[in-house]
């Protein structure tokens, strides 16, 4: 069970996502990633994207569930990404959306195929922060302003009131900064029980030290795997990093 997964390896280290967008590579081009992300030390696979479509999601899952052994795990954009080879998936909700669709109206009308599909429910809330990128624009999201730090922070312990395990703060795929440091700490003292998601913009062991250090549970990086040529040292450079910060 991928809860346990995640609650088991965080009682000795902070964990590291690799994230696969399904619509920049053919299902052999992932494994192949996720392959070599493994190699490098992440500890599970998030599958997902702002505008990916339901069968490459599928084809996606169904060649990482037959060769890799660390969990898969829907990041949906959408209604359409089910599938019942992953191993779960982050059921969210999108807080700062000023659209009732995002915050609770596509996971309605998902309901039914994600019951279906077996995938474990991972509950979340997802909060975006500038600059945002694609899903901010998707998600007619009302950014977190980078320069207030305190904000995020009674939104996570809202998620905690509620019931929720994760909650995810988001700078947006390819930010150019990471989500600002003093505001995953806020986050998390506001709501330690939380499993604290941090991505957006970490390229680099500085960037996800700095994450998991402030109180990040699981730091997820997607870009970076498209943007170099050796994908095990890159991901062995963040995770690395990551169990730096978690034992220090
Ligand atoms: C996006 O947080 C993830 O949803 C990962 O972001 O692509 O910038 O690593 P990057």
């Amino acid at each position: 069970d991928v809860e346990n997964y995640i609650r088991d390896i965080l009682k000795t280290r902070k964990i590291h996502f690799t994230l696969i967008d399904p619509d920049e590579q053919t299902p052999e081009e992932a494994l192949e990633i996720a392959t070599q992300a493994i190699e490098g030390g992440t500890d599970g696979i998030m599958i997902g994207g702002s505008t990916v479509n339901g069968d490459d999601v599928d084809n996606t899952c169904k060649i990482l569930s037959e060769n890799i052994a660390v969990p898969i795990i829907i990041f949906p954009g959408n209604t359409s990404s089910v599938s019942k080879y992953a191993d779960a998936i982050f059921y969210m909700s999108y807080v700062n959306s000023t659209n009732p669709y995002w915050i609770n109206g596509a996971q309605a009308i998902a309901a039914p195929a994600v019951k279906a599909s077996g995938m474990e429910i991972l509950s979340m809330h997802y909060m975006v922060v500038e600059p945002g990128g694609t899903v901010g624009w998707v998600g007619n999201a009302n950014l977190v302003p980078r320069n207030k730090p305190k904000i995020p922070a009674v939104y996570a312990m809202s998620a905690e009131l509620f019931g929720i395990k994760f909650f995810y703060l988001e700078a947006g795929s390819g930010a150019q900064e990471p989500i600002p440091a003093e505001m995953v700490a806020y986050s998390k003292k506001a709501a330690p029980k939380n499993i604290l998601v941090v991505g957006g913009g970490i390229r680099d062991g500085k960037a996800a030290y700095m994450a998991a250090k402030a109180g990040g549970d699981i730091i997820v990086t997607g870009t970076v795997v498209e943007e170099v040529d050796d994908v095990k040292a890159k991901i062995q450079e963040l995770t690395g990093a990551i169990l730096k910060a978690s034992q220090e």
